[in-house]
């Protein structure tokens, strides 16, 4: 028997051989914090406690815990098709669900090539746009773009073009050719803003500034979040992205929109695309596609992009790129699940009817201690603290930590507290929630 396996060992994690991601494994062993079980808008302990879910698990159960149709769904693929490879090889899940899904696109993303997380998807969305400019004879536009305080997920590519300090540090030179923009994070300017900030759209022209540095015949890409969430919440100025748009237009730049999280209905429209009426050439997706419960990623690209690479002799494989997973059975049942209580349920644009309750709630907080910042859009809020001097981090952990006591689960960035509750969320709960988070402030040192 392996070492680390001793029989001493169970019923306590302290030794686990679990290393859990993103986490504070040592803490978190000693004073573990368990799900065991879920439905709807909760999560339940493994002792029986009731959790409301604050952040859809890692923002991806859009439509609520556990859906019946979804369930079902996976239940008869496991049943039926365990696995089909997808080289030179296909199955009719594979194709329904691209079918079904492509009528909840962005006018002109009639494209979907998919994998299986976020972090997956961003490394496709930015080879293809690699590839698709050597494709066209522009095999010189090579620089990748991201922006400081983005966040695509964990990969090589991902992690090149996010800009998230504490993510890239210890990873060596990452990807050469990456360079970023400036974020747009401005508490001078516009605390306590309600939507989309008044001040800012002309950090876009940073893009501008790049494109001189770098000779724009050099750049192939621009990656953004429509709204940047996981690096603490930073809705975009009115006219940003337009500007981004534009600047990328002007120099013949591919525009890649990763909307992870902000996809699926979580601003209120299907896609951030849609909420902000600015067309990316391409998305990558993930999470909600398939409410989270079997791993997927997607990428959706116009129809121009694909047809790019439909040039050569038809025996030749057109783009050299794929996963052992990329549709696997399970996930497009899932996903064929998902889009099926997303229909049902006219849950791609209910964030549009509680968005108004929500940026309330959420702004009623700004009284309570520690506050520096509330921010909002569709169903997503973030509660800035004041960090603790010396000791950035820790009052956003203790903020956690408490609320997942008083019952509630939460997310916290550094001392930014994030929030985006399933789309299935009622008035009751989203009071129930901004109640237990002014309890937790009130009690924070
Ligand atoms: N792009 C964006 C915009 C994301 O938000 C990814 C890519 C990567 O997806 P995967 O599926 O590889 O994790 C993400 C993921 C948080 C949190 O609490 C956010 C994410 C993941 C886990 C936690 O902010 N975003
Ligand atoms: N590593 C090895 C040795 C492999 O054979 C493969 C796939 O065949 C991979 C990595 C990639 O795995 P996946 O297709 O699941 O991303």
């Amino acid at each position: 028997m392996n070492e680390r396996a001793r029989p001493e060992a169970v019923g306590t994690l302290e030794n686990s051989p679990y290393f859990m991601p993103f986490s504070m494994n040592r803490a978190f062993k000693k004073a573990p914090r368990l799900m065991a079980r879920a439905e709807g808008m909760y999560y339940y302990t493994p002792e029986g406690r009731k959790i409301l879910d604050g952040t859809s698990g890692l923002w991806c159960v859009n439509a609520g815990h556990c859906r019946k149709p979804i369930v079902e769904a996976i239940q008869k693929a496991a049943a039926t098709l365990d696995f089909a490879p997808s080289f030179q090889m296909g199955h009719p899940l594979a194709f329904e669900f691209a079918e079904r899904l492509a009528r909840h696109l962005p006018k002109g993303m009639t494209r979907i090539f998919f994998s299986n997380s976020g972090s997956e998807s961003v490394e496709t969305a930015l080879k293809i746009a690699l590839a698709y400019h050597r494709q066209r004879g522009e095999g010189h536009r090579v620089r990748l773009i991201g922006r400081e305080k983005g966040y695509h997920g964990v990969n090589f590519g991902g992690t090149a073009v996010g800009g998230i300090v504490g993510n890239r540090k210890v990873f060596g030179a990452l990807v050469a050719g990456v360079d970023h923009i400036r974020h747009t994070h401005d508490l001078q300017r516009n605390a306590f803003s309600r939507g989309q900030p008044k001040h800012g759209a002309e950090l876009a022209d940073d893009l501008e500034r790049l494109t001189q540095l770098h000779d724009p015949s050099t750049i192939a890409a621009v990656i953004v979040e429509p709204v940047a969430c996981s690096g603490g919440i930073y809705v975009p100025p009115a006219g940003y992205l337009q500007k981004l748009r534009e600047i990328c237009d002007r120099h013949g730049i591919l525009l890649i929109f990763d909307e992870v999280i902000t996809g699926w209905g979580r601003l209120g429209k299907p896609f951030g695309t849609d909420y902000f009426g600015v067309m990316p050439d391409l998305i990558t997706s993930a999470k909600g596609i398939t409410n989270g419960a079997v791993p997927m990623g997607a990428v959706f690209m116009k129809e121009s992009l694909y047809q790019a690479f439909m040039t050569g002799p038809e025996h030749a494989i057109e783009l050299p790129h794929g996963y052992t997973y990329s549709a696997h059975p399970l996930a497009c049942a899932a996903g064929l699940g998902t889009l099926k209580v997303y229909e049902e349920e006219g849950l791609l644009t209910r964030a549009a009817e509680l968005a108004g309750y929500w940026e309330d709630g959420a702004h009623s907080l700004k009284d309570c201690p520690h506050v520096v910042d509330i921010r909002n859009i569709g169903l997503i809020a973030a509660i800035e603290l004041a960090p603790r001097p010396g000791a950035p981090g820790m009052r956003g952990l203790d903020a956690h930590v408490r609320a997942f006591e008083k019952g509630c689960y939460m997310r916290v960035s550094g001392d930014i507290i994030a929030l985006a509750p399933p789309l299935i969320v009622q008035k009751a709960e989203i009071d129930e929630l901004f109640g237990t988070i002014r309890e937790v402030l009130k009690t924070l040192a």
